[in-house]
């Protein structure tokens, strides 16, 4: 094996090297572990029949089909589409095409953000992937597919064993004709945290090596200093920079003087000048009235010579109005998922806005029946997620009223949930408003949200109201995340920090007024690289090692899962939830062209020790795993 890898070294193959070569290398004497794939696999099912799913019931797998992937002719070249537009002319250009264009264009946001928004963004590479390519030939008028960035990173690892990157690269093959694109948070990257500037340059170069093309950058309180080393490093890349405001508070109520559209003129200006190809509206909580809209894309438009692209969330069930009047103003493109996965806190639905904007001048041009033909797999692959349902029935208006992101509102609940406050849940939303007006009105968004829910438990299950705070505030022990927001670890509020409440959360710490990336040690990559070499015992990629700076537990956890499941993304999605029946039979690609045909034969009495034996058949042949009996 030596020799193998000394004749298989990309050094070594490129001529490169000199006699020093074996000494300074020293992935050349890695080995191949001998894996034996199918008992790591054939574990993790029996481990999941027995013991089920983190967050989902222990329940007998659903008996449903698999969803119809529409025909399409792979023989045939891509039908060219806005990709080949950027990789021909630059974002500059593409930015001015865009401009010009008479229709309306489309963000599909079914891979990434509607199944963040309905279903915990559980769902799976494997899933996302087989739709992919007939996507890319039957949709190529798409401005661009949204399918990374925001929760992806963090729950690919965390939930779903899977490495994001591998997501990236796969859908990038599969659709080479439209621009992808994805959530950055900016100086908080795809965590929760800021990071030190020379991880964010980083993590862009990588994502755009991948395949990225437009980043949607934000900042959680549209702090446009927290955006520009984001901007920058996507513009060095020569990638899209779409740097986008999040939108709250409601420009139509004159009551509410903080967010007027001044305020939103003035950081468009910012933007613009900050290097934005593109500028956002991200509505991440839906707050955006159909009038808002109108006014506020008008002026933007008046305001800066850039194309305007739209967010939105359908919670109140107004967002197909809003989008009209949004493309009366003149909005330049709007995202929307495909309609069994769009509205409530999703995106607006595709197909609705395509027939609402019938007899217009700027209806989408996209192939409707082609939308229609799509949204049968998305129908059908729903419910194979349907444990990870948030329950929301119906459009939700009081998302006026207590201002929640579309991904937060779900994830609130269950975290109410989970510490007793399931009967309190009315006063936990009032409270979250409550908490917004002690913090000054802050923008709502990833991480500035959950500081604002975090806050609102803890005031709910405390028993504690605003003058509690201001009267025996010393006394009491903030969470975490109230305290590094309080320290300006997540950036500057516009208008600043109400002072007094500040320094009571604080008790003594002193905030910061600068960047928190700048203040921060930058990563030292080499010395890292080493040292995950001399832990993973194996290569190191240039994606492990960001994703270990961003999450360095979390990667670990998963690189210790693989170690001992090894790749289970190749499972289909009910096997990977719900393990196997008895007598079930299944077929695993675990490579192409190689498959794995596995029985489920029975399973053991728990043993005196707390274990099962499971027995299965694999390739015919008898097979048995011991697992732990959890229950
Ligand atoms: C994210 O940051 O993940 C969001 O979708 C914010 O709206
Ligand atoms: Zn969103």
């Amino acid at each position: 094996p030596f020799l193998e890898n000394v004749i298989s070294h990309e050094q070594f193959l490129s001529g490169e090297y000199s006699t020093t070569f074996i000494d300074q290398t020293p992935e050349l004497y890695v080995f191949p572990k001998r894996k034996d794939r199918g008992t790591k696999m054939l574990t993790y099912i029996g481990n999941t029949t027995v013991n089920g799913f983190e967050g989902v019931p222990t329940k007998e797998k659903p008996d449903l089909t698999p969803p119809v992937i529409p025909a399409v002719n792979k023989q045939k070249p891509f039908p060219n589409g806005t990709k080949q537009i950027l990789d021909k002319h630059g974002p500059e250009y593409l930015a001015k095409w865009l401009q010009k264009q008479d229709n309306v264009m489309l963000t599909d946001t079914t891979f990434r953000d509607a199944h963040q928004s309905l279903l915990a963004t559980r769902i799976r590479t494997k899933d996302l992937e087989q739709i992919a390519e007939p996507t890319a030939r039957m949709l190529p008028e798409l401005f661009s597919v949204e399918m990374w960035g925001g929760a992806t990173f963090d729950v690919s690892y965390r939930f779903l064993k899977e490495d994001p990157w591998q997501r990236l690269l796969k859908l990038r093959e599969k659709m080479p004709n439209v621009l992808m694109q994805m959530l950055l948070r900016a100086s908080n990257a795809v965590g929760y945290k800021n990071y030190p500037d020379n991880l964010i340059n980083e993590f862009v170069g990588n994502s755009a090596t991948a395949g990225i093309d437009v980043f949607r950058i934000f900042d959680s309180l549209n702090w446009v200093e927290g955006m520009r080393p984001a901007i920058q490093s996507v513009r060095d890349n020569n990638k899209i920079a779409e740097a986008a405001m999040c939108y709250t508070g409601d420009i139509l109520d004159s009551r509410r003087s903080k967010y007027d559209l001044n305020y939103y003129k003035k950081l468009a200006k910012e933007l613009e000048q900050s290097g934005a190809h593109i500028l956002g509206i991200k509505d991440m909580a839906g707050l955006l009235k159909p009038e808002a809209a109108y006014q506020l894309i008008t002026s933007l438009k008046e305001t800066v010579d850039l194309p305007v692209h739209l967010h939105t969330h359908d919670t109140s069930g107004n967002g197909i109005y809003m989008y009209s009047r949004a493309v009366d103003a003149g909005v330049d493109a709007v995202d929307v998922a495909n309609a069994p996965m769009a509205g409530l806190t999703s995106q607006p639905s595709a197909q609705s806005l395509y027939h609402a904007l019938e007899g217009t001048n700027r209806q989408p041009n996209i192939n409707i029946d082609n939308f229609e033909k799509l949204s049968h797999y998305w129908e059908g692959i729903r419910t194979h997620y349907q444990d990870f349902e948030s329950g929301l029935k119906a459009p939700h208006t009081e998302i006026y009223f207590h201002e929640m992101p579309g991904g937060q509102y779900s994830n609130l609940w269950q975290q109410a949930k989970a510490v007793g406050l399931e009967e309190r849940w009315n006063e936990v939303k009032t409270m979250y408003r409550r908490v917004n007006h002690l913090f000054g009105d802050i923008v709502k968004v990833t991480p500035s949200s959950k500081v604002v829910g975090d806050m609102a438990l803890f005031m709910v299950q405390n028993n504690l109201t605003e003058d509690d705070i201001y009267e025996r505030g010393e006394s009491i022990d903030f969470p975490e995340s109230v305290i590094e927001f309080m320290q300006g670890y997540i950036g500057q509020p516009y208008q600043g920090f109400p002072k007094e409440l500040q320094r009571i959360i604080l008790k003594g710490k002193k905030p910061i007024k600068e960047r928190p990336g700048e203040l921060l040690d930058p990563v030292n990559f080499t010395q890292l690289r080493n040292s995950l070499f001399t832990t993973l015992d194996r290569q190191v990629t240039d994606f492990d090692l960001v994703s270990y700076a961003l999450y360095p537990k979390v990667f670990m956890d998963y690189h210790r899962f693989y170690e001992t499941y090894g790749d289970i993304s190749v499972l289909d999605t009910l096997t990977f939830f719900y393990g196997m029946k008895l007598d079930e039979e299944i077929e695993v690609e675990i490579e192409q062209g190689k498959t794995l045909f596995v029985k489920l034969v029975s399973i053991s009495e728990p043993r005196s020790d707390g274990t099962r034996v499971i027995y299965f058949e694999l390739n015919g042949q008898a097979r048995q795993v011991v697992v732990n009996d959890e229950n």
